[in-house]
This record gives C-alpha cells, structure tokens and sequence, in this order.
C-alpha cells in the first residue's frame, strides 16, 4: 500500500530554482481545487514562507490550464478545512512576494487564487473570469471583494454578473493581471519574483481601496447592473446576490466584506437554483460522451463543407459555419432564392456587427467564406453536407440521391430535419453509413442546441465527427435517435396539446402563456406559436385530416401570427409584442361552446401542471426506448433548444427536484380528469415506486 502511494504524484509540490520556491499543483484535468489541492497549496505555502532560503514564491500549474475553479463535484458536501479563503488568507500573510503564472483558463476560485498572490503574471492566450453565477452561485474567495479593488466596480460588475471571461490583454487593460508575457512564462514569473522580492514590493489587493472609493456613493451602477439582470437573469438569484457582494466591497471593510460573500455563498450552493445549473454544467459534459464513440473513434477534419438550401435554417447554419472560419458553399435552385438568402445572411451579421457582437471587418471576412452556387456538383470537394431544404420526405429523398452522385467518398451526409425519419433519407444513398441527422434550432445562428441524430446505419466515425463540428461551431450536442419529432418537438407536442385544451377549458392563450413565462421560460407556446408562424402547422394538418377547432379558424381569417400582425395576439405595426385580442377570446368562447365545455376558472398551478407533466412523461418514454441516453441529454435540449430556464435544470431535473413520487402522484390524478397524456409512464411507475428519481438511472455503457 505505502509503496502504491509513494508511486502517486503530489497533486501540489515545490522545487526550488534559487532562492524562488516554484509551487506546482498538478491536478488534471483542469486544476480544481479540491480539499487535497489547497491543503497542499496551503503547507507549500507556509513551508516556503518559513524557509529561510527562499526570497519569493511563484505559483503555477502543470497541464492545459491554470486552476479552473473549486471542485464542483464537492458542492453538495460540507465545506471541509482548510477551505479557500484559508488558502488565501496564508498568501495574504506570507511575508514574501507570491507571484501567480497563469495559463489556460484562471476561473472562479482559481482567479481568487491569482488575485490573493501580489504579482500576477500571464500569457497572452490566457482567459480569466468569475464564472460562479453560471453555476448559480457567487464567487466566495473573495472575488467580489478583490477584483473590484483591482479593476473598479463597473468591471467587477460586469464580469461577476455576466460570468463571462476575458482574455489577458484585456485583464491587462483593466488591472486584473500585471503582465502579459510573449515568451518563456515560468521565467518571466521567476524573474519578477525575483525583482519584486529584491524590492520588498508585495502590493496586497485587499488593502487597495481607491478603485472602490471611487464607486461610493455612486448608487447607479449597482441599479444598472440590477436593471440589466431582470432582463438578462430573469428569476435567477445569483446574479443579485453577487452584485450585493461587490456593493459589500464599496461600503464595508474588507474582512467584513470576505464574511458577507461567503454566507451568500454558502447559502447559494445550498439552492435549488444552484444545484440545477450544477446538475446543467455536468449534463452538458456528459451529452458529448457517447457510447460506440471513443477517443480512437476517428473523426473527419472539416476543411470545407456545403449547405443545400438558402432559406431560413440553411442560411442559419451557414452563418454558423462561416462564423467558425468553415468555408461553405451555399447551394439553391434559383437565383432570387439564393440572392434573398444572401442578403438574409448580410443583414444578420450587420445587425450583429451593430449591436457589438462582432467586428466590423469579419462581416466581409466571413460572406467571404460563403460561396454562392446553382449547382449541386459544386458540393464535391465538401467533407461535409448539409441539406437544409423544405421539410418533405418525397424532396429530402431526391436531394439526398443528388448528393450522393457528387459528394466526395468519406464526406459527411447530414440531413437538418425536425421532423422527418433519418433512415428512410439515408436509404436514398449508397451510402447511409455516411448519413447523420443535425437538428439545429431556430435562429439557428444563436440558438445552441444540436440535436445530432443517430440513424440505424451512422456510423461511429460520422457521430463523432459531428460532435467534434458541433464543439467547433459553438453547439451543444445531443445524441438522440430516430423518432417522430426527435427529442425536443415530440416533447413539445405532447406540451401543446394540453395548451391547446387549457384553451378551451377556460384559460386564454395570454394565461397560458403568462405562466409559463413567470415560471422562466422567455416565451409560452402561443407567443411561440405566433413567432414561427400558425400556417404550417394548419398547412400539416389539411394534409393529415386533422383540425385544432381555434388555431383552424384563426388560420382561415389570415392570422398567420407575427408576420400579418395577428396570430393567437395581434401586433401593433413594427412591434414584437403580443397583445391579447378580444377577437382571439370571442372566437375561443364560440369553440368552447360548440364543443359542449362548460369554461372555468383554471389556476396557475394547475396550468403549470398540465403543460409540463405530460412533457416529463414523453421524456420518460423517450428513455424507455432509447431515443435519448440520459435524462441529462433531455434537460440539456430543453435548456438549450427551448429556453427551459437553466436555473430548473431541465424537464427530468424539475421533475426530481419536486420528487418524483410527489410528481407521479399528480399525474395520477390529472389522469383521471384529462386522460392519457398524463398516465404515468412505466419508468416512471418504477423509479417512483423504488423511492428513485431519473438522476438514480445509470450511466450509459
Ligand atoms: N470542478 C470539477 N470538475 C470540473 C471543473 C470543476 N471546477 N471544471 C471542469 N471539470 C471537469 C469537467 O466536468 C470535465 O470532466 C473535465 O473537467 C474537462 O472539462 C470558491 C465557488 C475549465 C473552461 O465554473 O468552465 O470556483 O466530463 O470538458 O472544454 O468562488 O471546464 O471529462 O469527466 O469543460 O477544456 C468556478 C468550470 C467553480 C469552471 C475547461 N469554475 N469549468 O473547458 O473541458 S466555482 C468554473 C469550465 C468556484 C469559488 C467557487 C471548463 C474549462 P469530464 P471540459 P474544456
């Protein structure tokens, strides 16, 4: 056993090079600071504080990064001595400078880290950042304390709100960082070390307090960040907790301060909220690990790739896959389509370069990668295609036959259907190995989600090349299999339906929707309705002898939604904003009574219910036949694909939250009243019955 131990490395160690004691910590992947890395940060420290022949202390880390955060995975236990501000306070009280060498990503507590040290050195590549809030919580080593102090209040702000990083030049710029090393990082550290320790300079961030003198009395930033975060963070805690923190760090002592911003930390990791956007993060990690897909599973450079279809989602991914420097080649069947997609694409980077999403000059940069053409063969030097043309089986099929005589052996064959069966499309190949679906969401240029469908005969190679495009082009990935409507739109129908019943129950569309917003989603399906348009839907159901009595009528009086100013709302000239229209209820209440429903009052609670158990239900399905592998994999599309709020973690992870029996139990009785939609699934009967929920199902093989 001892020997086994002695062979293990040090996950922190120190070596010397002079009088400048290095301390590395070794911690892959990312560095975390788990309760063994800061008891070890905390003894190197001490011990090269206490040795006499050392003059200064460089910090470091080994691998592909500096230290990325606390240890997630520890969150959901008590905080276990030394914790991080122990760590800090130590390099706070060292009586020799502490330099921070930064690589990689400095995040969360590992940018807390790098702000206690009195010199902070980094490459240029280097990002830093307080992504807590990300994860539902508040920096709590003294982030909201120190970067205020080291780059004023309006930044500190702004990145512990936003959570977003920055890159060294721009930590530079802002005082965060002390240097941006070109050459040699750990010299560069051990050389300022040095200086520094030769000039008795050790600056400590917590005794600055002009940068937060500053900000006093100046009540206005702290209720723009607020204004901000009502729109941004809607419903979301974190966000006010931390700028309660930072507004600490203008009015009270800095210890008083450090105490403030750990209980609101402590309190925060507690949270319902925090433990879905933690449950969010892993989710999202797990979705990209695939079984059949492994480190060996080849996958194929995309050097080029060819969109067929200019229309609104073919235009979409084009813009996805220039904006990640892809060259493509955008494929219609006339001119003024192809002209109108063009110009479609112009107008959205424009409006981005506007809004100071992107510069100026990548808009050229960008239209440049994307090259215009009338002919299918010019899709032969492509390793990837994509068809993006109208959501018809008969079409796809013709399509997918006139890829397959001009794409290149080896390429990637994808299909962006929502709807429609990938196998039947691939069997139009020679090649349905080579075929994969990739669902991607609208406005496919911002919306994150991907849903990589798998056919019958993908294969493996053809999977983990779309995962690798999807981490390329800034998705996230969702492995789900051939069914109707995948995982995202089957569960949306089954929400429908009971949207549409609600209706004539006696709910308004403006209720409906009302609840469903107040519960974080951006949007309920009415105003969703009216955004993508009620004429398709109206258009699939004509072909399938279907009726929706309100949404039918609706349809024949032209109101196809936001783009004739009346759907389910109606829409003053230029405005995005629904507004309920008595027209819409008088043609409700004539339906309702034609049904024979006897309308009545139906509370936010009941509504909530009935739209969002029936959604847990058909994911419970979509377990049971393996059309998804992990109930992670459904939150993941839920939040990234359909605006579920982030801080309910998802449809599977709300339904765990509230208890699994508790929600089995609700759908007991609502299926008494409303049928089978809420008839508990079998998986669920199971799980509930064994006192489980979805997260106690194992991983996949
Ligand atoms: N703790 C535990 N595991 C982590 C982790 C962390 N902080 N960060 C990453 N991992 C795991 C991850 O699950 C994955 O595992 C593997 O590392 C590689 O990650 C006191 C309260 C650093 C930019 O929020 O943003 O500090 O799936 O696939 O794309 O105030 O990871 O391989 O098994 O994401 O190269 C704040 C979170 C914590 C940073 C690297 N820190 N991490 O991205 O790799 S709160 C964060 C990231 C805190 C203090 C507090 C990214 C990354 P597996 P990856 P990547």
């Amino acid at each position: 056993m001892a020997e086994a131990a002695d062979r293990t490395p040090p996950l922190v160690r120190t070596d010397r090079d002079g009088d400048i004691a290095r301390i590395t910590v070794a911690n892959p992947p990312v560095n975390a600071l788990s309760h063994a890395v800061r008891s070890g940060i905390l003894a190197a420290v001490q011990a090269a504080d206490a040795d006499a022949g050392v003059a200064a202390i460089v910090l470091r880390c080994d691998g592909r990064t500096f230290v990325a955060g606390a240890d997630i995975t520890e969150f959901g236990r008590p905080a276990q001595e030394p914790i991080l501000s122990t760590v800090l306070a130590a390099i706070d009280a060292s009586s020799k400078p502490v330099v921070a060498a930064i690589h990689g990503t400095a995040l969360g507590g590992g940018l807390e880290l790098a702000l206690a040290c009195h010199w902070r050195v980094a490459v240029q590549s280097a990002r830093v950042g307080l992504p807590e809030v990300k994860l539902g919580i508040i920096p709590g080593g003294g982030g909201t304390q120190r970067l205020p102090r080291a780059a004023g209040v309006a930044k500190a702000l702004d990145m512990i709100t936003s959570g977003e990083m920055i890159g060294a030049d721009a930590a530079l710029a802002a005082g965060i960082i002390d240097q941006v090393v070109a050459g040699d990082l750990d010299r560069a550290a051990v050389e300022l070390a040095r200086a520094k320790a030769a000039e008795g300079a050790m600056p400590r961030l917590r005794d600055r307090d002009e940068r937060t003198a500053e900000a006093r009395g100046q009540s206005g930033l702290f209720d723009a960040a607020r204004a901000a975060m009502a729109r941004r963070a809607r419903g979301r805690t974190a966000p006010e907790y931390a700028i309660r923190a930072v507004q600490a760090a203008v009015e009270l002592p800095f210890d008083e301060g450090i105490a403030y911003e750990r209980a609101l930390c402590d309190e925060l990791k507690a949270s319902a909220q925090s433990r879905a956007q933690r449950h969010i993060f892993f989710a999202e990690r797990d979705a990209a690990k695939v079984p059949g897909v492994g480190r060996d599973t080849p996958v194929a450079r995309i050097g080029q790739a060819a969109v067929i279809g200019a229309g609104t989602m073919g235009g979409g991914i084009a813009m996805c896959l220039a904006s990640a420097g892809i060259p493509v080649t955008l494929i219609e069947t006339t001119q003024p389509a192809l002209d109108r997609g063009l110009a479609t694409i112009r107008s959205n980077y424009e409006a981005t370069a506007r809004r100071g999403g992107m510069a100026a000059a990548d808009v050229e940069t960008r239209m440049g990668l994307i090259r215009p053409s009338l002919a299918m063969a010019d899709l032969a030097g492509a390793d990837l295609v994509i068809e993006a043309v109208f959501e018809d089986t008969a079409i796809k099929k013709a399509v997918f036959a006139e890829i397959d005589r001009h794409a290149k052996a080896g390429a990637v064959l994808a299909t962006n259907t929502s709807t429609l069966d990938v196998n039947a499309i691939a069997a139009a190949t020679g090649r349905p190995e080579s075929v994969v679906g990739l669902h991607f969401f609208s406005p496919a240029n911002v919306m994150k989600l991907l849903e990589i469908v798998r056919g019958a005969r993908t294969d493996a190679g053809v999977l983990a090349t779309s995962l690798a495009l999807a981490k390329r082009i800034g998705k996230v990935p969702v492995v789900v299999g051939v069914c109707d409507g995948f995982v995202g739109n089957r569960m949306l129908r089954a929400r429908g339906r009971q949207a549409e019943r609600l209706v004539m129950e006696g709910a308004l569309p403006q209720q409906v929707d009302a609840a469903l917003y107040d519960f974080g989603f951006p949007m309920g399906p009415y105003a969703m309705g009216d955004l993508a348009g009620l004429d398709i839907g109206w258009r699939i159901r004509q072909e399938k002898g279907l009726k929706s009595a309100v949404a039918d009528r609706l349809c024949a009086l032209g109101r196809f939604g936001q783009k004739t100013g009346a759907g389910w709302f109606r829409y003053e000239a230029g405005s995005r904003t629904p507004i309920p229209d008595p027209a819409v209820e008088a043609i409700i209440l004539e339906e309702a009574a034609r049904a024979g429903i006897a309308r009545r009052e139906i509370a936010n609670a009941e509504i909530l219910d009935r739209l969002l158990l029936p959604m847990v239900n058909e994911g419970a399905r979509i377990l049971e036949e393996g059309m998804a592998l992990r109930p992670g994999d459904i939150d993941i599309v839920w939040v990234y694909g359909y605006g579920w709020p982030i801080q309910e973690g998802g449809p599977m992870h709300w339904a765990d939250a509230r208890g699994l029996a508790a929600a089995r139990d609700r759908m007991v009785e609502l299926a008494r009243q409303h049928g089978e939609d809420f008839v508990p699934a079998p998986l669920i009967e199971r799980l509930a019955a064994e006192g489980k929920g979805f997260a106690d199902l194992p991983q996949p093989a």
